[in-house]
């Protein structure tokens, strides 16, 4: 057992500037572990650097990367599951630009997608799990629909605390304002960091939270209260 911290980060959509930050305010080291969860990429301007971080960040602690929604997209198009339209609207576009000018899918490094396909769908800990959206209160973690709960928004399916006692930390429902969403069993750490939030990152055992933005700026807090 290691001694180091565990530390969720949630979705980094491309910010790669924000991520910088974050992981310069966390000073991660070798017994630490990083849970990723999911949505590194798409929408905001540079997934190109967020996975190049990534994959540097591995040579300084461990790294614990989720699915989400977005990198399934991503491997349903290349695997030819989805069409590419559907993907690029949805803010893969973006992803692609920053692999160069008109750039094209097979200009994404086959190092790039190996890597997004080891990613996993669930973490636990002895006190919380990690996922990138939701889950089913009542299911087993290796029994959820994972391909269907990265999907699934707190806005339309808020879950009753899961059967293990064990709280949740998730993203993929971005809060506007920018502020984590503790309902006591469940946190979400999706602070909209693309659209002029926070990159948030959540250490469960401690409640404390580290923020930063795209405009450079960073902060830390104590988790709010339940509500
Ligand atoms: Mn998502």
């Amino acid at each position: 057992m290691s001694d180091g911290r565990t530390i969720a980060i949630g979705d980094i959509h491309g910010c790669c500037e924000s991520l910088q930050t974050l992981l310069a305010m966390l000073e991660p080291c070798a017994d630490d572990t990083l849970v990723m969860l999911g949505d590194a990429i798409d929408r905001g301007p540079d997934s190109h650097g967020v996975i190049e971080q990534l994959l540097a960040i591995q040579q300084q602690c461990q790294l614990v990367p989720l699915l989400g929604n977005h990198e399934q997209m991503l491997l349903d198009v290349v695997d030819k599951r989805m069409p590419l339209q559907d993907w690029l609207i949805h803010g893969g576009a973006e992803t692609l630009d920053s692999y160069g000018k008109d750039a094209v899918v097979s200009a994404i490094p086959e190092a790039h997608l190996e890597f997004v396909r080891s990613w996993g769908d669930y973490h636990e800990i002895e006190s919380h799990f990690f996922a990138h959206g939701n889950y089913l209160p009542e299911r087993r973690f290796i029994d959820q629909p994972w391909d269907q709960m990265r999907w699934r928004s707190l806005r339309y399916f808020q879950p009753k605390p899961h059967t293990s006692g064990k709280i949740a930390v998730v993203g993929h429902t971005s809060n506007k304002q920018g502020k984590t969403v503790n309902l006591g069993h469940l946190v979400c750490i999706d602070t909209y960091c693309y659209g002029g939030g926070w990159l948030t990152a959540f250490e469960p055992a401690t409640g404390h939270l580290w923020q930063s933005s795209e405009h450079g700026e960073a902060d830390e807090s104590e988790l709010p209260p339940a509500r």
